[in-house]
């Protein structure tokens, strides 16, 4: 028998939700997948309890993961390669505005999250106190399970995550997310690994929307990874980065600002310091290249101060 604690609250959350009563909510569930025959079944028919909206998207698997998702009743969108859980979550958000999906759920297909807990992710953005809400470890101090390494390694992903978001998110990395269809066109996807998770969040953060957090448990006493966690950690740092520099053009400008000067100012010092050994048409070269970056450079820094001036003039007039 079924505990009734899942449903109880997803009958609240839906029937006796006064706020939206028109229409039955299309709420949709989406697993990105890679070589998860073993868990995604339990997965599948655990989330159908909550809705007939299965999605499984099988990254180009090599075991039988999209043959147990279909026998366990999901739809499955098959990827014919692996091209990484980015591309998978991007897949699901078209496919769910396609469909015309009230609310995405995200959940990961290793049997780490509890499909009973979905009914606690979407009932903020039912009752229209969120936009998107993460499902978290460590909002509740102590409450969580996770080994002490792993979240040690959370812990510097937050860090990245809330100093490029300028927000604070307890849990960055979570793939237990909810999202309202208002939020379908506002990510970029450019990241197609694992570095999703922030990047989503720092873009969610950018465009003003709602998100909340609500304690989840996660299981680890299940295989629980894809990847090495040093690999997982580094590679997600480095796409952390990658974002920064992707969506901020005011740090990329102010960035090559500085090495084009420090270039040109290494090039004008080699010139001083040896200058009679070289040909004539390599120090032509040098000095050319100095010049042109040291112009460069300051044109790059002087853009950079005038962007920052216009965004601190921007914020100042919000207020
Ligand atoms: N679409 C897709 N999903 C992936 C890929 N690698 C892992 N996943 C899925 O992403 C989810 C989380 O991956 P996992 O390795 O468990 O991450 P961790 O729990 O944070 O260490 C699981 O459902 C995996 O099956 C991939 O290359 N593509
Ligand atoms: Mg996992």
């Amino acid at each position: 028998m079924v505990a009734d604690y899942g449903r109880s609250i997803w009958h609240d959350a839906i029937v006796n939700n006064s706020a939206r009563p028109s229409r039955k909510l299309k709420i949709m569930v989406f697993v990105p997948c890679y070589n998860e025959e073993v868990y995604i079944g339990s997965v599948v028919l655990r989330s159908k309890y909550y809705t007939d909206d299965v999605v499984v998207i099988d990254d180009g698997s090599c075991d039988k993961t999209a043959e147990v998702a279909q026998l366990a009743g999901a739809h499955v969108i098959r990827h014919e390669v692996n091209k990484g859980k980015g591309a998978g979550i991007k897949n699901a958000f078209a496919y769910a505005k396609k469909a015309d999906a009230d609310i995405l759920v995200l959940m990961d297909g290793d049997g780490q999250h509890n499909p009973d807990e979905i009914p606690l992710l979407i009932k903020p953005i039912i009752s229209g106190e969120a936009d998107i809400v993460n499902g978290s470890r460590f909002l509740v101090k102590d409450s969580h399970n996770v080994p002490k390494y792993r979240r040690f390694g959370q812990g510097v992903l937050n860090v990245l995550t809330n100093v490029v978001s300028r927000h604070k998110f307890t849990d960055s990395q979570s793939g237990f997310r909810a999202f309202s269809r208002n939020t379908f066109d506002c990510f970029s996807f450019m990241q197609t690994g694992m570095g999703i998770e922030s990047e989503m969040l720092i873009e969610a953060a950018r465009a003003n929307l709602q998100v909340k957090e609500v304690q989840i448990n996660v299981r680890y006493d299940v295989s629980g990874s894809t990847l090495n966690p040093l690999v997982h950690g580094v590679s997600v740092a480095g796409s952390i980065v990658k974002t920064l520099f992707q969506q901020n053009y005011t740090v990329t400008c102010g960035f090559c600002g500085v090495l084009l000067l420090l270039l040109g100012t290494t090039g004008f010092s080699f010139l001083a310091i040896e200058p009679y050994d070289l040909s004539r048409n390599l120090l032509i070269g040098i000095t050319s290249v100095s010049m042109l970056s040291i112009i460069l450079g300051i044109l790059c820094v002087f853009t950079l101060l005038t962007t920052s001036a216009r965004e601190t003039g921007q914020v100042a007039g919000q207020r």
